[in-house]
């Protein structure tokens, strides 16, 4: 840390292994955070209302006061602005501070640098002004950071992974309950690599919460005839079948898949706690399809590469993570083939696309801390 700071936060991206797109539908999701993150010098600015903030990634500065904080134009600026605006709703204990940030985490690549921006400044801020918030208030603070400045109606997976992770664990979480469950990721020899597409998706553009929307509609004409379904975890497929002629077909298929989905994450709970490896990556497959065919929020960048991974017996399953539309695959394969598929298939994604594929090696990591 520099010495001049006064603290210094560590934030984590993160991977999700299945249960894409069910948080928001009250499902259940496996994330765990990586071994790339956000860290944040901290220094308080004594006497002052005025906030000082620099990116070292993006080259930009900006400040702010206390008294008058409201969404910006830049969209990164309102990630800082959103979580400040959060804070103040709980707290009166804010002051002014300096905070530097500086990432190694790729940006649009769905590992969710957004979430470890929100959380890494959330725990930092709650660190130097003692707030004594508890980890799941920054959790939540965070998530409405997104929705209210930001424009995502996102699900409280990222937030969550980025700080209630455990080195060398997944978490099994119920978005419904937010009751979870550290599950040790004993893959060996396969290891978790990802592929970055390059292609950049901007979950605010529309895409990301049209899909929230499509399936709250199936919910409210389900609900109709049963009241006690309160999100898709209630609905089954039999019931949801039941539906198929009232629905229109774009929301019956998001509906669909959404219950599949969560069907998928029991079951590779299942396989990933008894090491049944190829069953894991079975349903790490079926999920790419439902994504791709039923939800539609992959593109031919990500389909191509999941297609190009069958041919690998070495890789176990691969599909595309987190929003969607670009970012990256996540791929289970044994570590003595990591080198040679990662050199076959960006080739082969650069003959097609014209574009260079980015790939790293993740480990599961601890959530957001303090660095010492
Ligand atoms: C994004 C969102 F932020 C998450 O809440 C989640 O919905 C994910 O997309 C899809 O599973 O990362």
């Amino acid at each position: 840390m520099n010495s001049t700071y006064d603290l210094c936060i560590e934030s984590p991206g993160r991977i999700n292994i299945i249960g894409e797109h069910t948080d928001y539908n009250n499902g259940f999701v496996l994330p765990t955070a990586i071994d790339k993150k956000i860290k944040f010098s901290f220094k308080k600015n004594e006497n002052s209302t005025i906030c000082n903030v620099r990116s070292v990634n993006f080259n930009a500065s900006f400040s702010f006061d206390l008294t008058k904080v409201e969404p910006s134009k830049h969209q990164w600026e309102n990630y800082i602005l959103g979580v400040v605006f959060e804070l103040q709703q709980l707290t009166n204990n804010l002051k002014g501070f300096d905070c530097v940030i500086e990432s190694d985490i790729p940006i649009g690549s769905g590992v969710s640098s957004s979430a470890a921006l929100e959380c890494g400044l959330a725990f930092g801020l709650n660190e130097l002004f003692k707030l004594k918030l508890s980890k799941q208030l920054i959790v939540e603070l965070s998530q409405r950071a997104e929705h209210n400045y930001v424009g995502t109606k996102c699900g409280i997976m990222d937030q969550f992974a980025s700080v209630m992770s455990k080195k060398d664990h997944v978490i099994l979480l119920d978005c419904k309950s937010l009751e979870f469950e550290y599950i040790p990721v004993s893959i060996k020899p396969y290891k978790i690599v990802l592929l970055n597409t390059n292609v950049s998706h901007n979950l605010a553009s529309g895409e990301y919460n049209k899909r929230r929307v499509q399936c709250e509609t199936g919910v409210k004409i389900i609900q109709k005839e049963h009241p006690h379904v309160a999100s898709l975890r209630e609905v089954t497929l039999d019931l949801l079948n039941k539906f198929e002629s009232t629905l229109d077909p774009t929301v019956f298929n998001r509906c669909k898949y959404v219950i599949e989905e969560n069907e998928r994450v029991k079951k590779a709970v299942n396989a990933l706690k008894n090491k049944q490896l190829t069953t894991l990556g079975k349903h790490i497959y079926e999920t790419h399809e439902g994504l791709k065919n039923l939800y539609e929020v992959s593109c031919p960048e990500l389909d191509f590469l999941v297609e190009f991974s069958k041919d690998y017996k070495e890789v176990l399953g691969a599909r595309m993570m987190g929003g969607g539309f670009g970012g990256c695959t996540i791929n289970i394969i044994h570590e003595h083939k990591i080198e040679q598929f990662i050199e076959d298939i960006s080739k082969a994604y650069f003959n097609n696309f014209n574009i260079k594929l980015t790939a790293f090696e993740v480990m599961p990591s601890k959530g957001t801390s303090i660095k010492n």
